[in-house]
């Protein structure tokens, strides 16, 4: 395939805009809940999806959740996000004033991210100048980030590892699971360290369409809000602009394409998924079903079907915003 002769877009039309806007009334309750719990928290661990390091973070939570405490970043899913960045990821963060921040994979039992959590936040508490641990005996911490990024993963991952202990917190592949703060959870026993799960949450109105998309394709936002094809279509603009074609094969195309009609009907018609529909006249018509196509699409990129990749690679060279 020679990719120069290809003509892609250079940039993404998204044309309903409030379609990337979701605040239900569990989030906005549940950042309350955040903000009259924190008085009684040592440690704030914001967990972020790894393939978007860079964008998609709750800025709300810098003056709500996280301003006055000491803070870690987790950037979790890194089995699905291209590591060859981590370097530059984690010097653009510092650039932007975040400097502890761990890579980890909640599904990998080993992981040596996962591993320095806690004594991470031990260390930050007991050199925070604001708060005296001398005579604390044990550690409370606070689980934030935007939906479906790993928070309660995380919580059932360290208490598995560090306690033998069952998982204790609910977790799913949609977005929206944890509805409200949760009660403590211990997840190690010396030092004794309790960690909080809440809700994901997200801006009320995300500004930029660019990040509020890839968050999208991360799902953060439940795909039904703004229409899988949507999300289907950013996805293929992304890969084709940065020249990723392992798609080609995968939807049953002979070549790559930037118009995502083509490609989702291909691929319906390779999964052999039509939709039978009834004409004006009564007669019978098969349809590819698109719907079905884009779902398999996304599918394999949020399996890592399509390789791993950092959705934010442009942000990585780019001027700190
Ligand atoms: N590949 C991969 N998947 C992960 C990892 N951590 C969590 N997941 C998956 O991500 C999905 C979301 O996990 P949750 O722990 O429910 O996420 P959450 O942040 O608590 O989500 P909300 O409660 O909806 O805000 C689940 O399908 C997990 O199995 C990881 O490190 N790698
Ligand atoms: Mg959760």
């Amino acid at each position: 395939m020679a990719s120069a002769t290809y003509h892609f877009r250079d940039c993404f039309r998204v044309i309903n805009k409030e379609a990337l806007h979701w605040f239900p009334g569990h989030m906005g309750k549940g950042l309350k809940q955040m903000q009259q719990k924190l008085k009684s928290v040592d440690c704030v661990i914001e967990v972020h999806d790894a393939r978007i390091p860079l964008s998609g973070r709750n800025p709300d939570f810098k003056h709500t959740v996280c301003g006055l405490k000491p803070h870690i970043l987790v950037l979790n899913k890194k089995d699905l996000a291209d590591m060859s960045y981590s370097s530059k990821v984690l010097a653009r963060l510092k650039q932007e004033g975040t400097s502890d921040v761990l890579f980890t994979n909640c599904k990998d039992a080993k992981c040596s991210g996962v591993k320095k959590i806690i004594p991470r936040a031990c260390e930050l508490i007991s050199t925070s100048n604001r708060y005296n641990r001398s005579e604390a005996s044990e550690y409370s911490i606070m689980i934030v980030g935007v939906p479906n990024v790993g928070k309660s993963s995380l919580i059932n991952t360290l208490r598995n590892r560090f306690l033998g202990k069952p998982s204790a917190a609910p977790v799913g592949a949609k977005a929206g699971i944890t509805k409200s703060v949760q009660s403590s959870i211990k997840v190690s026993e010396d030092p004794k360290v309790y960690l909080i799960d809440t809700p994901g949450i997200l801006t009320p109105s995300i500004r930029d369409v660019e990040a509020g998309l890839r968050l999208s394709l991360c799902a953060s936002l439940q795909d039904h809000l703004v229409g899988e094809e949507i999300i289907a279509d950013y996805l293929l603009f992304w890969l084709n602009k940065h020249r990723r074609f392992n798609y080609v094969e995968l939807m049953g195309l002979q070549e790559p394409s930037d118009n995502i009609g083509t490609v989702l009907t291909h691929c319906a018609l390779k999964l052999g998924k039509t939709l039978k529909l009834r004409n004006y006249d009564g007669q019978y018509t098969y349809k590819p079903d698109m719907t079905c196509a884009a779902a398999f699409f996304l599918k394999a990129f949020r399996n890592g079907d399509l390789g791993t990749i950092l959705l934010d690679e442009d942000l990585v060279h780019g001027p700190v915003s």
